[in-house]
Formats: C-alpha cells, sequence, structure tokens
C-alpha cells in the first residue's frame, strides 16, 4: 500500500492542532504507521528542504522548522500521497479551501501547519530521511473491509 510522510509544523505543535490534524486523516480511513514528536537539527532541516536551497525563504523556513518541536508521521493508504495533499490544502493558507488543514487553521505561507510529500520519489526520501524500518509498523486494522 502506497505510503506518505506526513509532519506537523512547529506552529501546528504549539497551537495544540496534532489531535485535530491526525484525527482527520485517521476518519478519512487512511492508517498510521509510524510517528514520533521530535526536533529536528539544522542538517536534516537543510536536506529534507534541499529542493528549495537558493530560495529567498529558504534561511527562513530552516530556522522556522528547527525552532520546535515537530510530529512527524507516516500514514498508508490507497493514493495516499495525492490525497493527503489535496486534505492539506494550498502551499498558502489563503488560498488553501475551507476544509483543508491550511484553509482552516493557518493565515501565512510561512506557518503552514502541515507538511507532506508531494510525490511517490520524494514520500520515499522523506520516510527515509525521517524514520528508521523498525519505527514504521506493518499491522492489519478490522476496520479495512469498511474502507475498501
Ligand atoms: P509545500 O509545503 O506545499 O510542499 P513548497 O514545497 O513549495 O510547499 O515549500 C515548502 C515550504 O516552504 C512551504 O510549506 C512554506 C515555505 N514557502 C514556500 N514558498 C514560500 C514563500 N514564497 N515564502 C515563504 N515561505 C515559503
Ligand atoms: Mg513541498
Amino acid at each position: 500500500m502506497e505510503k506518505t510522510f506526513l509532519m506537523i509544523k512547529p506552529d501546528g505543535v504549539q497551537r495544540n492542532l496534532i489531535g485535530e490534524v491526525t484525527s482527520k486523516f485517521e476518519k478519512k480511513g487512511f492508517k498510521l504507521a509510524g510517528a514520533k514528536l521530535m526536533k529536528i537539527d539544522r542538517a536534516l532541516a537543510e536536506e529534507h528542504y534541499g529542493e528549495h536551497k537558493g530560495k529567498p525563504f529558504f534561511e527562513e523556513l530552516v530556522d522556522f522548522i528547527t525552532s520546535g518541536p515537530v510530529f512527524a508521521m507516516v500514514w498508508e493508504g490507497e493514493n495516499v500521497i495525492l490525497t493527503a495533499r489535496q486534505m492539506m490544502g494550498a502551499t498558502n493558507p489563503q488560498e488553501a479551501s475551507p476544509g483543508t488543514v491550511r484553509g482552516d487553521h493557518g493565515l501565512t505561507v510561512g506557518k503552514n501547519v502541515i507538511h507532506g510529500s508531494d510525490s511517490a520519489q520524494s514520500a520515499e526520501r522523506e520516510i527515509g530521511l525521517f524514520f528508521n524500518e523498525s519505527e514504521l509498523i506493518d499491522y492489519n486494522k478490522d476496520n479495512l473491509s469498511w474502507v475498501y
């Protein structure tokens, strides 16, 4: 089954949104495969956001993502990468639709509450950056036949 990497950013953790956001993905029918509260160091932040190196907002982005704990997660399900991106909403919360995480909880692009992998390739890369194999749990959920 497809997997994606989602992360509640420091603003989301500080604003008590861990429960609200994880609940959304749980209720949708996706399965949590791994999760942890962690503090990202600069090296990991720069690697994670490597595609944005050199852009004017890069330093601010690295400062922000290392400014407090994040809640890193791996979620599993059919087409979870694309669906999770849709549930997150547009990068700029002012453009994100109501009902999305960013549309409901964010106001500025710098503090947009959640990260999610944007492709199969980035999902694999980001899961590998943040999680060891042993931190990902392979298990069955009894509700599966009521979701699919
Ligand atoms: P996304 O997080 O939707 O995948 P992205 O990969 O383009 O968006 O950018 C990564 C993060 O960088 C984004 O969540 C917030 C920040 N960011 C993007 N564009 C920005 C901008 N123009 N000004 C400030 N921060 C920006
Ligand atoms: Mg991105």
